[in-house]
């Protein structure tokens, strides 16, 4: 670098860093300045025996360029602890993100449920939530078209009460046995570990397709629900049937929802594949922002009540977890929210080592017999067993109650608590004027007892007749979709179904498929290169039910994410690209009005640095269309780029980024001869002779001034959230 260049940077620096504030003419964007260490900060390094030593960057050596001694106590400490920093990944659900927060109901529920946390309106619960996909690794890619995991803690004041849920409110299988081999299928394949946190695999295929109960699930996770545009986008369900009971025993089922203020919205395939490479973290980072900005996400608890009395009303059992209870039969009543404020401190004590479990439970909830729930009740205190290393687990902060905890268990690997007395049993008349007792607390009546229930039943291994029906609500899910969403949900089945090395199973796949619909089979089958779909072949295999009265199905509009409709525009990330030339003016009009709504912005070009703008000033650069690409964001914006426009265009890179956002269906603004770019990009479709009129979501302005009503139009676009209506796309080369 030249001297000269060298006292240019020297001065832009001392621009956009003096008094904090960009000179005129300059648009200052982020500009992190880190505090410089000073001796307020300093602590002194001890060893984890509180022993201060002076050096942490040299081992004890024979010389300085001797061997290390083994005598070395403060080295060998630091590396024996490194050596043991990792503990053993959760079996599913192992990659997820966590933040605390609150929980309020809106009314007192007491006349269906005695859960004190649900009849004290006003009063805050707090709450550590945690978000996962199921089959990946701990380091794999937020963004795999996968379940999520929708794991709520509530810290009651009548101890800790776990909602394990699921963002799909079906499951795979019904019974918990089935769960290994499950999990076996999904997970990469055992002899050589490919590929990860993908279901596109043969020996998921395999195992699905003669599981014929799994077909309503496929069709969720097929959908656009399996690769959510956020964790705070996406709706959660208890998936299973529990119990309410009130004070004076009265009975209810109840199935819980969780329903994300924001709207339920997604990621387009192609969009979520090369998130997965471009920012794995996609998801956890988006939910950490949108905390550390003061966007907390929220969601309304909601509930299905259902009478005891009424549980045969239905044609499906309330016991099978393959199935829902259409809205339409049941309204969802909302009956409170939760408020997600607080990022975890450290990831690992709080989001690694948090345990949830269905059974944690508080009086007033119960389980019913769900036999896959039944199973779920021994397997996560089992899990934490390993996974956190014994039985003190509940020590660890994350997992304390927040109300006291007395019993007689004790000792264990990794004891914390430090009990004084020699009575460690009950009853006990040693305890010295301290009894404690099983009295729930406040005495006869209180505290958790299990509903009680008749059974007197024969000893057996059978599957309810009542659980056969297994195509019924799987069609109800196709009939509901808008025809968009019924086309992505074609492509995943053939996505998944191409990348299969056994063509027997694709076959077995669409065979089942006809079961659900004809047309769907057809269409899923269409470029597999097998046959057409027999819905008879699919009557052969062992595992094959059919209901004994195949019921009326009818849509149910709440399936379908269509109807959520445009949401807000808050958080929305919006790319704005631009070169030398650029209209600063625009771009600060389009900035405003977007920071306005909530929505932030940033300014990408070929290089990082500055660009100069028409009026002669500069503006300061974000980031570089390499390392941000259009996937990580929801928009873009051309600003009118004068006469440099041509130079932008002749960069392979920047025509990408255009066109990928484009195909992903994202709103896209463009004014002046921004608006030219695109239409040389063929981002304009003519509607007839002579009339050019943009796609969908396409928000243009003419050279000059920006007319009043471009931002608006832009943000409306985005609030949309995509535009999936777009023609022509698969055209795109992007
Ligand atoms: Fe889980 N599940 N699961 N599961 N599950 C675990 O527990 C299991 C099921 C769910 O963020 C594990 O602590 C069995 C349904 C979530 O920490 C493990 C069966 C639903 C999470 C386990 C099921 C879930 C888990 C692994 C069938 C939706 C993550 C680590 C009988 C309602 C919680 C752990 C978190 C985690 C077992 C089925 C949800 C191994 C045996 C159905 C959200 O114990």
């Amino acid at each position: 670098m030249t001297s000269t260049a060298h006292q240019q940077l020297a001065q832009d620096q001392a621009d956009f860093t003096a008094e904090g504030a960009p000179p005129p003419g300059k648009v200052a964007t982020t500009a992190p300045v880190l505090p410089a260490p000073t001796q307020a900060h300093a602590e002194a390094l001890t060893t984890n025996q509180g022993l201060a030593f002076p050096d942490n960057h040299n081992a004890l050596k024979a010389g300085a360029r001797g061997p290390t001694l083994l005598e070395d106590f403060i080295l060998r400490e630091k590396i024996t602890h490194f050596d043991h920093e990792r503990i053993p990944e959760r079996a599913v659900h192992a990659r997820g993100a966590g933040a605390h927060g609150f929980f309020e109901v809106y009314e007192d529920m007491s006349t269906l449920t005695k859960a004190g946390f649900l009849c004290n309106p006003g009063e805050q619960t707090p709450v550590f939530a945690r978000f996962s996909t199921v089959a990946g690794s701990r380091g794999s890619a937020d963004t795999a078209r996968d379940v999520r995991g929708f794991a709520v803690k509530f810290y009651t004041a009548e101890g800790n009460y776990d909602l394990v849920g699921n963002n799909v409110p079906v499951f795979f299988i019904q019974d918990a046995i089935k769960f290994p081999d499950l999990i076996h299928a999904v997970k990469p394949e055992p002899h050589n570990e490919i590929p990860q946190a993908a279901s596109a695999h043969d020996t998921f295929w395999d195992f699905v397709t003669l599981m014929p109960e799994s077909t309503h699930m496929l069709m969720w996770v097929m959908s656009d629900r399996a690769i959510p545009r956020s964790l705070r986008m996406m709706e959660g369900f208890g998936v299973h049937t529990f119990k309410w009971v009130n004070a004076a025993g009265l009975v209810s089922f109840v199935k819980f929802h969780w329903k994300p203020t924001l709207g339920v919205h997604a990621l387009a395939w192609d969009e979520a594949q090369k998130l997965a490479g471009k920012d794995a973290d996609f998801h956890r980072r988006d939910l950490w922002e949108a905390i550390a900005a003061g966007h907390f996400p929220e969601w309304e608890l909601g509930v299905q009540v259902v009478p005891e009395e009424d549980e045969f009303r239905f044609s499906f059992d309330l016991l099978d977890p393959t199935k829902l209870l259409p809205e339409e039969l049941v309204p969802v009543r909302r009956i409170g929210r939760m408020v997600l404020n607080r990022n975890p401190d450290n990831y690992f004590a709080e989001t690694e080592q948090v345990a949830f479990h269905p059974g944690h439970l508080v009086p007033g909830i119960d389980f019913s017999n769900d036999p896959l729930l039944q199973g779920r009740l021994f397997s996560y205190t089992d899990t934490q067993l390993s996974r956190l290393g014994g039985a003190n687990f509940h020590e660890l902060p994350i997992n304390q109650p927040k109300c006291p905890i007395h019993n007689f268990q004790r000792d264990g690997i990794h004891r914390q608590q430090v009990t004084s007395g020699r009575v460690a049993y009950e009853p006990s008349t040693l305890a010295a004027g301290v009894e404690v007792r099983a009295d729930g607390r406040q005495g006869p009546g209180k505290g958790f007892t299990s509903v009680p229930e008749m059974l007197d039943s024969p000893k057996i291994r059978q599957r309810s007749p009542s659980f056969d029906d297994h195509f019924s609500q799987a069609r109800m899910f196709w009939i509901s979709q808008s025809p968009v969403e019924q086309d992505h949900l074609v492509a995943a089945f053939q996505f998944e179904l191409s990348k299969l090395g056994t063509p027997a199973i694709r076959q077995r796949m669409v065979d089942n498929l006809a079961h659900v619909d004809a047309e769907l089979a057809t269409r899923v089958a269409a470029p597999l290169g097998i046959g057409a779909p027999d819905a008879q072949a699919a009557t052969q295999w062992p595992g094959f039910r059919q209901a004994p009265h195949p019921v009326d199905v009818v849509p149910s509009p709440a399936l379908s994410m269509a109807p959520t409709g445009p949401g807000s525009v808050a958080t929305r990330q919006v790319a704005i690209l631009v070169c030398n030339g650029v209209d600063a003016t625009a771009v600060a009009a389009v900035q405003q009005a977007l920071s306005e709504a909530g929505a932030s912005s940033k300014i990408i070009a070929a290089a990082l640095g500055k660009v100069e703008v028409a009026d002669g000033g500069y503006l300061a650069v974000d980031c570089t269309l390499v390392t941000t690409p259009s996937v990580v964001f929801d928009a873009v914006y051309l600003p009118c780029l004068g006469v440099h426009a041509a130079a932008l265009m002749a960069d392979g890179d920047a025509v990408h980024f255009v066109l990928e956002a484009y195909k992903h269906c994202k709103p896209i603004a463009a004014s002046g001869s921004g608006a030219g770019l695109l239409a040389s990009l063929g981002i304009t479709m003519p509607t007839e002779p002579g009339v050019t009129q943009p796609q969908p979501g396409v928000v243009l302005a003419p050279a000059g001034e920006l007319p009043a009503t471009f931002a608006p139009d832009f943000l409306q676009a985005i609030a949309q959230h995509r535009h999936w209506d777009r023609n022509g796309l698969s055209t795109v080369p992007a």
